[in-house]
């Protein structure tokens, strides 16, 4: 049939959240043809789902040439769509930027701008851990190391991770600043007393969320202390607990108040027009999509990311993640009546003097 009666038919199907435990055993224990039909109507409905969201956004913004482009994507061949969707996130900020230049966005749009790309983009992350797990498994793409099963490393080992991600951060700190703070690292197995921490999990999406905040972190605190004497160090807790994996980044770098830390998450504040590509060198982190981005990670697999700052002083980032493999199953967003009316529905009328926390721009999708 025609490309819209696909669509209107799979999204009728609710996506099927697989817990990373399910993706270690099909991944050991699949079969190619077994894998095929399964991505065969699962990437559909997933992408027939989220189609059906984004028909719901403002006229105005749908009218911009950059989210035309977005949507017809999807009107092309599956395979083809899957190439072209290495800009996506980029190509939506773009989007972003000519509505607001347009003729600027008020609340309830800006409420709705972010429950949708929050949405958006879990369903992105979704749909490539999908794709990318076929192709490692079954298809001719390598795994990084022999233990991987696909993108998830069966044994994870927590702290080489997160130095990785602190070496890299400190490296692109050194060449901007010309110095960088240094990390204690404290690990606590609580549940292995003294052994090393492994879980599984995604080491990429791990590894993006700790870069992001030590970028962060790194920047908050060179700029407070400036770059003349030794900076205070920027301490790292990795806790294995019997149910949560948690990491605690703490900075000195004179933190931010409430009102600034809401718009550290929101997209439509943090899309800046992207940086001059003429060799002038990039900051070391632009509060870009980062830290909405880092936070969908972290919630993919039924974790989460909290930031407590205390303005003067510094920030504490929290990372949760589950550390037992059957209850991190994925986390994706459902086309109902319920999402039709949190993207449709018009301004409510304030029942409260002021926003209560929690129930704005920053607030959680209010069906978890
Ligand atoms: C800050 C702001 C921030 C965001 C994310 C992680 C750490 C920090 N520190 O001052």
């Amino acid at each position: 049939g025609t490309v819209a009666k696909k669509l209107d038919h799979y999204s009728q199907f609710q996506p099927s959240s697989l817990s990373i435990q399910q993706y270690l055993d099909f991944g050991r224990n699949g079969n190619a043809a077994s894998s095929f039909e399964f991505l065969r109507k699962e990437l559909l409905v997933r992408l027939a789902n989220i189609m059906q969201e984004i028909s719901l956004l403002p006229p105005k913004l749908l009218a911009t040439p950059s989210s035309k482009m977005v949507s017809g994507c999807f009107n092309d061949q599956l395979q083809v769509i899957l190439k072209r969707h290495a800009h996506v996130v980029e190509t939506m900020a773009e989007g972003l930027i000519e509505l607001r230049e347009s003729d600027g966005v008020d609340i309830a749009a800006e409420r709705g701008i972010q429950y949708f790309l929050d949405r958006f983009y879990i369903n992105r992350i979704s749909i490539r851990m999908l794709q990318n797990q076929h192709l490692v498994v079954f298809g001719n793409v390598l795994p990084e190391s022999p233990r991987h099963v696909g993108c998830i490393d069966p044994a994870c080992d927590v702290e080489s991770v997160v130095l990785d991600a602190f070496e890299n951060a400190k490296f692109l700190c050194d060449r901007y600043y010309l110095t960088s703070p240094m990390m204690k690292l404290e690990m606590h197995n609580m549940v292995e007393k003294g052994s090393p921490i492994n879980i599984v999990a995604v080491p990429s999406h791990l590894y993006h969320i700790m870069f992001e905040l030590f970028k962060n972190a790194m920047r908050a605190t060179l700029e407070f202390h400036g770059v003349d004497d030794d900076p205070p160090d920027i301490k790292v807790y990795v806790v294995k607990g019997s149910e949560d994996l948690s990491i605690k980044i703490s900075d000195r770098g004179g933190g931010v108040s409430r009102t600034v830390l809401e718009r550290l998450f929101n997209y439509m504040y943090s899309t800046a027009p992207p940086p001059p590509r003429d060799g002038t060198q990039a900051p070391l982190a632009g509060y870009g999509y980062g830290l909405p981005l880092s936070r969908l990670y972290a919630r993919y697999f039924q974790g989460d990311l909290f930031l407590v700052s205390m303005e003067g002083y510094g920030t504490d980032a929290c990372i949760y993640m589950k550390a037992v493999p059957v209850e991190a199953s994925e986390v994706l967003p459902i086309y109902s009546t319920s999402s039709r009316r949190l993207l449709t529905q018009a301004a409510q009328v304030a029942d409260w003097s002021h926003p209560i926390p929690g129930q704005g721009q920053n607030s959680r999708d209010p069906r978890r």
